[in-house]
């Protein structure tokens, strides 16, 4: 597999795909985008490898939990990341990154950094029930990892390369978890460059 780094602004590089996110997956000839419709291609394609959902009703319980992840932890850990992020940026996106962002909350980055630390108490609080499951078995999907601890954890590995700021009390479970799933598949989370 060969993962090629993207800036927000090179649409044109992803313009095959028909639209201007990340992920997209080229497999061969098929061209696939979007988290969550990779995994279920992931899914169907590789039946021979280790399930992402484990059975249709694991299936249909992390697309709740990719639901909650993309719709309260990924804006909720942005308001606190987003003025690192921007640091980070190459040059060429910094002024699309804080237009879209600043429209997208609805407030200037100015604004977002001197809320940071409310925004980090109210992530601290919304995480409650993952916390609360991972303090019970050590992944989400129970004794080893699936599609909803990757789609969970991907939210932190964001924050951890984006910038130094720790999200979570060291004695926190999600912690412990955070380090099991860079742990996981030989260390491939730890692989990844940290931006800071
Ligand atoms: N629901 C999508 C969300 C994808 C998404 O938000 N991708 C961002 C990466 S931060 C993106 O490509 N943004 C492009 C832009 O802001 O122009 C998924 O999970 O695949």
């Amino acid at each position: 597999m060969t993962t090629v780094p993207w800036r927000f602004t090179e649409k044109d590089a992803i313009g095959f795909s028909g639209q201007g996110e990340v992920p997209v997956l080229l497999d061969g000839a098929r061209c696939v985008f979007g988290s969550w419709v990779i995994a279920e291609y992931l899914e169907a394609t590789y039946a021979d490898l280790p399930s992402l959902f484990g059975s249709a009703t694991g299936r249909a319980l992390t697309r709740f939990v990719n639901q909650w992840v993309t719709g309260i932890l990924h804006p909720a850990i942005a308001r606190v990341i987003v003025p690192d992020l921007f640091l980070v940026l190459d040059e060429k996106d910094r002024d699309y990154f804080r237009a879209t962002r600043e429209a997208a909350f609805g407030c200037s980055f100015d604004a977002l950094a001197a809320g940071r630390e409310d925004a980090l108490a109210t992530l601290r609080r919304i995480v409650q029930p993952l916390r609360s499951t991972l303090a019970t078995q050590p992944f989400v999907a129970g004794s080893a990892p699936a599609y909803a601890d990757h789609v969970a954890f991907g939210a932190f590995q964001w924050a951890r390369t984006s910038g130094p700021i720790g999200l979570l009390a060291s004695d926190d479970p999600i912690s412990a978890w955070c380090e099991r799933m860079l742990d996981a598949y030989g260390g491939l989370a730890r692989t990844v460059p940290r931006a800071q």
